[in-house]
Parts: structure tokens; sequence; C-alpha cells
């Protein structure tokens, strides 16, 4: 469990980015409205550490939160929604390259998937990104409150064979479902 939660900057551009003295990082990546935010809030039990929405499109900036002084969660804007501009997407692509590449402070980048909906094009070639980048990637399935137990499994197997990874988490940030794992991932 995690005792101090800071937000520390919403950073747009690398030179904002604020951990110079080489903490672990973990980051949050995945379409939007897929509960990156949430299940920031979820592992560090807080309510409202970052921001969610039920409209895509919230988190914009790159979001520094500084875990107990001793690590960082990075939440970022999600990627893939219909009525995002071309100049956005583009952003995103920028925002997030500045971010993932030559990043020593980088742990771990998960990978979040919505369970039902399963790994889009654009899941898939973050995914392919992060390997390319040989970043320590691990999927997250999220909201599997959503599908029901006999569906969910046959849910799970359709992100593990789109993505060719068996390793994988299944959570729910609605109902805590998951989040012991990612915690003692991190730990
Ligand atoms: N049923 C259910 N809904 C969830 C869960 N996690 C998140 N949501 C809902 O999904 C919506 C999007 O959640 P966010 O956490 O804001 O998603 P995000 O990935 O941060 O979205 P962007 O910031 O736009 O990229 C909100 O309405 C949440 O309440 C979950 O585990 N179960
Ligand atoms: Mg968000």
């Amino acid at each position: 469990m995690f005792n101090k939660c800071e937000y520390i900057i919403s950073a747009v551009s690398k030179k904002q980015f604020p951990n110079k003295t080489g903490l672990n990082e973990y980051v949050f990546l995945g379409r939007s409205n897929v509960g990156k935010s949430s299940l920031i809030n979820a592992i560090t039990n807080r309510k409202l550490l970052a921001h969610t929405s039920s409209k895509p499109g919230k988190t914009q900036a790159i979001n520094f939160y500084l875990i107990d002084e001793k690590l960082y969660f990075v939440d970022v804007p999600g990627y893939g929604y219909a009525s995002q501009s071309v100049s956005k997407r583009l952003d995103f692509g920028k925002y997030i390259e500045s971010y993932l590449k030559n990043n020593p402070n980088l742990k771990i980048a998960f990978l979040l998937v919505d369970t039902k909906v399963g790994p889009t094009n654009d899941d898939i070639l973050m995914y392919e990104y992060l390997k390319y980048l040989n970043i320590n990637t691990t999927i997250i399935a999220t909201k599997a409150d959503k599908v029901g137990t006999t569906h969910l499994q046959k849910h799970i197997r359709n992100i593990k064979e789109k993505l060719g990874d068996d390793n994988l988490i299944i959570t729910s940030s609605l109902r805590k479902q998951g989040i012991d794992k990612i915690i003692k991932l991190i730990d």
C-alpha cells in the first residue's frame, strides 16, 4: 500500500519532466477511456488523484504523480478516439515518443486493453512499438466487471492471441480486482 501520493506536474514537453534523480517510473498507456486514470486511483487508493471522465480525452498532458517519494506513476493521454483531430493525434505521438524513448527511469509500461473490446489496431501498434523500444511491458485487461464470468476467459484469450503475449493481469478498478497483482509487480 502507498501512503503519500502527490500530483507533481502535467508536462507538455520533455523539459518539464520532473524526475531528475532517477527514481523508477511506471507508465499507464492505452486507448482513451480504457481506464488509465481510474487504475492509478485504484492502485493508490485515492478517488481523485488522477482526473477521470466518461468522455474520452480527459487526460491531455503527461501527468506525473510522486508516490511515497520513491517512485513515479505517469498518466498519459489516451489514443484512438474518433472525434480526435489529426493535429491532436500527431501531438499524442510526439508526446508519447518523447516520454518513452531513451528513458532509463521507465521500469514498466502497463498497456491497458479493454477486456470486452479487445485489442484495437492502435493497441497492437503500441504494443509493437514498446517491444521495438525494448521497454518492459505488462498487459492489463481493464473493466473486467463488464464481462460476465462465463465469457471472461474467451475475452482474455482474444487479448493474448492478438498481442501474442501470455502475460496479462485482469483488473477492474470498480471492483478493485487485480490491483494487488499490479502492486506486487511494482514491489
Ligand atoms: N465498469 C467500469 N468502468 C470503469 C472502470 N475503470 C474506469 N471506468 C470508467 O471508464 C471511464 C474512463 O475512465 P478513465 O480512467 O477516465 O479513462 P482514461 O483511460 O484515463 O481516459 P483518457 O484520459 O481520456 O485517456 C470512466 O467513466 C470510468 O468511470 C472499471 O474498472 N469498470
Ligand atoms: Mg485519463
